[in-house]
């Protein structure tokens, strides 16, 4: 295959005011509510099938006796997600977005008077499978996670920078799957330092549950590890 010399991105263009000014203030408004609840949020943003469920599910399976955990799940449509999220034993409530390519906090405003806030340490938001729309979108969580995984190409974070511009933590998922594929994992945690210096990067497998202690560490979670 041809190599291209990987050059950084252009700066894009703020999105207009107006649109995400009413968004913002619910934000601040739902993160205020989990402070007070004293539940910890967790964004989590990726292409479609990039594993946010999957990453989910082995969390439940993997913490779900340490943390009281659930999840609010996002998609165009069905409740599909959800129901493999419940059954792994997590309250977890279906959000659809019809035409809506991304989740706004309105939304979680919603769906969080189903859960008992204030019983949960972790709260988990799977947003739509999307690498553009959800990054302008505060949900008032704590911490963003972006997950890449492999086989979706080293280039993703230079082509869309500004989803990894807006991630505390990357998650680099399918680690199974890196000899079969070839990737260049050291070139993909290049990217991602280039466009988001400040995002630490975690390389794990949701599909074996390996590596997942080191983005327990990353997040600080008291679990065994
Ligand atoms: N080999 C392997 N497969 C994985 C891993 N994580 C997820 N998958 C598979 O990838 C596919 C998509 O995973 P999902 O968890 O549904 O992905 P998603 O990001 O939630 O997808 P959407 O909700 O549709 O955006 C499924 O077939 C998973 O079993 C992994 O670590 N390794
Ligand atoms: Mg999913």
């Amino acid at each position: 295959m041809c190599r291209l010399s990987s050059q950084g991105p252009e700066p894009l263009p703020p999105l207009p005011q107006p649109l995400l000014r009413k968004n913002h203030a619910q934000a601040l408004d739902n993160r205020r509510r989990f402070r007070s609840a004293g539940v910890r949020v967790l964004n989590l943003l990726s292409a479609p099938g990039s594993g946010k469920t999957a990453l989910v599910e082995a969390m439940a399976l993997a913490w779900g006796r340490e943390l009281r955990m659930a999840a609010l799940v996002g998609d165009q449509a069905t409740d599909r997600d959800a129901r493999r999220l419940r059954a792994c034993g997590l309250d977890a409530i279906a959000i659809s977005t019809g035409r809506l390519c991304h989740l706004e906090a309105a939304q979680v405003a919603d769906a969080i008077e189903q859960l008992p806030l204030g019983d949960l340490d972790l709260l988990l938001i799977e947003n739509v499978g999307n690498l553009v729309c959800p990054a302008a979108y505060d949900l008032g969580e704590e911490l963003r996670l972006v997950i890449l995984a492999v086989g979706e190409g080293e280039d993703k974070p230079l082509k869309y920078p500004e989803i990894f511009q807006s991630a505390d933590g990357v998650v680099i998922n399918k680690l199974d799957l890196l000899e079969a594929t070839g990737d260049d994992l050291a070139q993909t945690q290049e990217h991602i330092a280039r466009v988001a210096p400040s995002a630490w990067t975690v390389a794990l497998s949701a599909r074996t549950g390996a590596n997942l202690e080191a983005l327990a560490e990353a997040l600080h979670l008291p679990v065994r590890r």
